[in-house]
């Protein structure tokens, strides 16, 4: 029997966190922080996520505009709008929702966004400073990620943690986030020819691969902490990369999908929003 954690309590706490911050800004500089976020084209998970966002800005005293985008514009057209928002005093954090069309390439958008307001951390400087263990703005998913771990109270230092998946968004920063925190951490992917064997050893699992059901009950050890960042639609439901039912008899702690990591995602790009305005307005 395991006890759930609840991304949507704890997203809730930290959103009336930031909204208590927002005052004391609105107080001491007279404005408010502003994210800018950009969707091209009309993927509906993505206009569901962009949505969410920008309700939460709102909720939290923040300023947010969304800026949609047919999905016919040229990536210089692109380019161009995320300067002008870099020059744009009024603009705190710019965020370009991914993935973006084919013809566009994502690296270059990266690229393009201004350090001080890349409220995603994809910038390679943000990932570098993640890396390096420098101060430096954290993609808001592997901050969920780690927030939920410490709100268990259990201790990282010295856990076996093994994170499957090792994308630039979620696997390769929640690594380098666990390690920092003196976890001995695996990175597995789907190349990885001995995935129970490692899993069984692991006292947290991360599992951000995008396939249901990949962890299943046989797979775990007894007591382990699951994390799941899994957002897969199957037959019109939305279910994480674990199998929740059995899973949850095993672990101490698990996280649900919906309502556990996506939500944390949300609540940490507020914190970031934040963080770059205080970068850019407390000087
Ligand atoms: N640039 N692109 C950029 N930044 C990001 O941080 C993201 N991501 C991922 C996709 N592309 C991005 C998100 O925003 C994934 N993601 C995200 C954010 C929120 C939720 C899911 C994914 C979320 O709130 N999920 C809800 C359910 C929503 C539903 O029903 O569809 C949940 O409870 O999990």
């Amino acid at each position: 029997m395991s006890n759930i954690i609840s991304g949507k309590v704890l997203s809730k706490e930290i959103r009336e966190e930031v909204k208590v911050q927002v005052e004391g800004l609105k107080e001491k500089f007279n404005k408010v922080p502003h994210l800018v976020v950009i969707l091209v084209g009309d993927d509906p998970a993505s206009l569901s996520y962009v949505t969410a966002k920008e309700r939460a800005c709102l909720r939290a005293g923040m300023k947010s505009t969304l800026i949609r985008k047919d999905d016919s514009i040229t990536e210089e057209a692109l380019l161009a709008l995320i300067h002008e928002l870099n020059e744009d005093p009024d603009v705190h954090g710019i965020l370009v929702q991914l993935p973006v069309p084919k013809h566009i390439d994502d690296n270059k958008v990266i690229n393009a966004i201004k350090k001080e307001k890349d409220v995603d951390g994809f910038h390679p400087l943000n990932v570098a400073a993640v890396h390096l263990g420098q101060e430096g703005i954290l993609p808001a998913t592997p901050k969920g990620i780690m927030t939920m771990l410490k709100s268990t109270n259990t201790e990282i230092k010295g856990k076996q943690a093994l994170v499957i998946g090792r994308s630039n968004i979620v696997g390769k920063p929640a690594a380098m986030l666990l390690l920092k925190e003196h976890a001995t951490v695996t990175i597995a992917h789907s190349r990885t020819t001995n995935m129970k064997e490692l899993a069984l050893k692991a006292d947290i699992i991360v599992a951000a691969v995008g396939r249901a059901n990949m962890v299943t009950a046989d797979m775990v050890k007894e007591g382990a902490i699951i994390i799941d960042v899994g957002v897969n639609r199957v037959d019109g439901k939305l279910v994480g990369d674990v199998d929740f039912d059995a899973v949850k008899e095993k672990a101490s702690f698990i996280t649900p999908v919906p309502g556990g990591v996506g939500p944390m995602t949300i609540a940490s790009l507020l914190q970031n929003t934040v963080e770059c305005f205080l970068m850019i307005e407390d000087k």
